[in-house]
């Protein structure tokens, strides 16, 4: 039984407040213990091809793997392995389709998007024991979206600290960095530098709050245990991509897979 469960599945006034003004804000672990080991039982059992959903995308760790192919972010499995970096369209899955429909997230869904909301993506992140790539300062924006993204929910499905590469943060990058994010040393060391990274080191099961403005990145796993997360961007139904006219998976109220030629 995890002692830290959060009791409460709304978000608060203080805690929205800290999420407009620092561009984060932690709230706790959402679900019980099971429900996460689940998670990673159900990730594990994706990755070494067990269970298998037609055109979900996958990439094998560029650690694991010199083949171009492998590493390829695609809708095919890529081989029984527990080194897959990401793996996308997780709402296809029913224990993690309820997992996302969890309370707390159709609370902060309701009040920042509405009633009828999509997954632009829900996406497993993975460093696997001893690797796993750095990911590089970003924002989640510029994703060339109709009604402009927002907002994203990012689980710990492991433990995550400095040693296997826990998520890192710049607090209030949302407000301070331009839209276009960081593209070169000079940007980075004045919107990223050392003294302004947090290292969002996290609970299992604990879950983060985020905008997709704010900058993060993440460092190597130097572990001998797998560092998994599962990372979700909320977006309204009615969300398109500019240019493709794309659409995406309807969570909210119910599940509707998203109808693209
Ligand atoms: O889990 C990570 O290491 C990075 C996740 C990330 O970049 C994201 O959620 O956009």
């Amino acid at each position: 039984m995890n002692t830290n469960l959060r009791q409460n599945s709304t978000v608060t006034e203080a805690e929205w407040r800290e999420f407009e003004d620092i561009g984060y804000v932690r709230l706790g672990v959402v679900a019980p213990e099971e429900q996460i080991d689940a998670l990673c039982e159900r990730i594990d059992e994706i990755m070494l091809g067990n269970i298998r959903y037609e055109g979900m995308q996958m990439q094998l760790c560029p650690s694991a793997s010199d083949d171009r192919d492998k590493v390829n972010f695609s809708g095919n499995h890529k081989g029984s392995s527990l080194k897959y970096r990401k793996i996308q369209e997780l709402e296809m899955d029913p224990l993690f389709r309820d997992y996302i429909r969890n309370p707390l997230f159709r609370d902060i869904t309701r009040k920042k998007i509405g009633d009828r909301v999509s997954v632009f993506r829900a996406m497993f992140f993975n460093k696997p024991a001893e690797g796993g790539v750095s990911k590089n300062w970003h924002k989640d924006s510029g994703w060339n979206l109709s009604i402009p993204e927002e907002i994203t929910v990012y689980t710990a499905l492991d433990p995550q600290t400095r040693e296997n590469g826990c998520l890192m943060v710049i607090p209030y990058s949302h407000k301070e960095c331009p839209l276009e994010g960081v593209k070169t040393e000079e940007t980075i060391r004045k919107y990223a530098p050392p003294e302004k990274r947090v290292f969002m080191e996290m609970d299992k099961g604990e879950v983060v709050l985020f905008k997709n403005q704010m900058l993060h990145s993440s460092l190597v796993n130097t572990t001998n245990r797998p560092r998994r997360a599962f990372s979700i961007a909320f977006v309204h139904a009615d969300t398109h991509n500019i240019t493709s006219g794309r659409r995406y998976p309807q969570v909210l109220p119910e599940y509707r897979p998203a109808a693209n030629a």
